[in-house]
């Protein structure tokens, strides 16, 4: 009987342990690591002891322990055009297919799927993403080439056994305002992720395995993870279209939505040819200030997906105070680029709040290049954005990417990125 009651006692504990805080009341005291207090004890005055020493320290900071180290652009990246029509989204938008090589081999490689919009006569800008089911997804256009790299299947999408198809085509197409996009003059390219690595906890397959050293089978404690490969990703294809004179390389805005989201701030921090970073949805390990616990915690992140970060960051599981940065910091490397974040008011799991506070906490580095602080004293109400070098909106309804969200990175490309 006390046997029984043990057994039942500790699976309660468990339980109990596994589950999320939603209530903001019980969010603890949490004291968020200095912006400008450098390793040395000193304090940032300047712009110029901001990028020269304070910026470098939380970056190495932010590899260390949390993202990992990426390695250099390999030298020999090659890029294939695999097909191109000027008459793709009703004659309005010119589509490349653009096949990166990482190496001399064919494999790895990824694929990025660019509309250019034909009605702009320069160099266009436009966003960069990554999308999660491969880039035939995000439009019913047949000619989009569909991934044969690994995919999680999804039975609504009619993905089995880890492999893409005809069936799948166009089924994202609500979260992709392609045809918006580019009758506002901007350029859309997207990427599937899973062709930079496929997302599981195995280290063999994908990008890792071309920089493993020796014989090295998985990243080493501070080298980088899933989210650190997929922005890696992403600067190849800043890489690219820097070769490409239909594209203007110096006005990109890098958009993710989820872990995705958290890969575009990680590409924003590293990759500063990005001009503007878009987080949507980011929660835990993006926008979400670590230390709130609320939501989605460092340990319950750790353990669902352990290969997304690097393995010093699980140090930090139920010791979030001990973390020498916390994501307000992630949120200042991108100063004085500006950067949106958005939230979804019933997507309390990425901890809308949290994901405000970030950008409030990262003011004080924006207000050093001289632009005003996140307008906003407190998280705004629900479908009133925040515009400012630092954007933000939480609207209402689910952990998704809508037209609301589009719309609103739509204007704030119109104020940041064609002039
Ligand atoms: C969830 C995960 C989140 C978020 C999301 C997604 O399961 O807990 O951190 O990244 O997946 O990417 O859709």
């Amino acid at each position: 009987m006390k046997k029984i009651a043990a057994i039942l006692l500790l699976i309660v504990t468990l339980a109990v342990s596994q589950e999320a805080n939603y209530d903001e009341s019980l969010v603890p005291d949490y004291t968020l690591p200095e912006l400008f207090k450098m390793q040395d004890g000193t304090l940032v005055k300047t712009v110029k002891d901001w990028e020269q020493k304070r910026r470098p320290e939380i970056l190495a900071l932010f590899e260390k322990e949390v993202y990992g180290k990426s390695p250099e652009a390999p030298k020999n990246l090659r890029y294939k055009v695999l097909e191109q029509s000027d008459k793709a989204i009703d004659g309005k938008a010119t589509r490349k297919q653009v096949r990166v090589f990482f190496s001399d081999n064919e494999n790895p490689h990824m694929d990025i799927l660019i509309y250019i919009p034909n009605k702009v006569s320069k160099p266009a800008p436009g966003f960069l993403t990554l999308n999660f089911y491969g880039n035939h997804t995000v439009s019913n256009d047949p000619e989009i080439i569909i991934s044969d790299s690994w995919s999680r299947n999804n039975e609504d999408f009619h993905i089995e056994n880890n492999k893409l198809d005809e069936r799948s085509r166009g089924v994202r197409t609500n979260r992709w305002a392609v045809e918006k996009i580019i009758d506002r003059g901007y350029m859309l390219s997207t990427i599937y992720y899973g062709d930079i690595d496929p997302d599981f906890n195995d280290f063999n397959n994908g990008i890792h395995p071309l920089f493993y050293k020796n014989d090295q089978t998985q990243p080493g404690p501070d080298e980088w993870g899933a989210i650190a490969a997929w922005a890696w990703g992403l600067s190849r294809a800043m890489d690219y279209f820097e070769k490409d004179n239909q594209i203007d390389q110096n006005n990109i805005a890098v958009m993710g939505h989820s872990r995705l989201g958290k890969t575009s701030l990680w590409a924003g921090a590293t990759d500063p040819r990005i001009a503007i970073t878009i987080s949507n949805c980011s929660g835990c390990g993006g926008a979400a200030i670590s230390r709130r616990k609320f939501g989605e915690t460092v340990k319950r992140i750790n353990t669902s997906f352990p290969h997304w970060f690097c393995d010093n960051f699980l140090q930090y599981n139920d010791n979030e105070d001990n973390l020498p940065i916390d994501q307000h910091m992630l949120i200042a490397l991108m100063a004085p680029r500006p950067v949106y974040i958005a939230s979804a008011e019933k997507d309390r799991w990425a901890d809308p709040k949290g994901e405000f506070l970030s950008g409030k906490f990262a003011s004080p580095v924006f207000e050093l290049y001289g632009f005003e602080a996140m307008q906003a004293d407190e998280w705004p109400p629900v479908n009133t954005p925040v515009k400012g070098i630092i954007g933000y909106h939480v609207r209402t309804g689910k952990h998704d990417v809508t037209e609301y969200d589009w719309e609103q990175y739509l204007e704030f490309a119109d104020k940041y990125l064609k002039n």
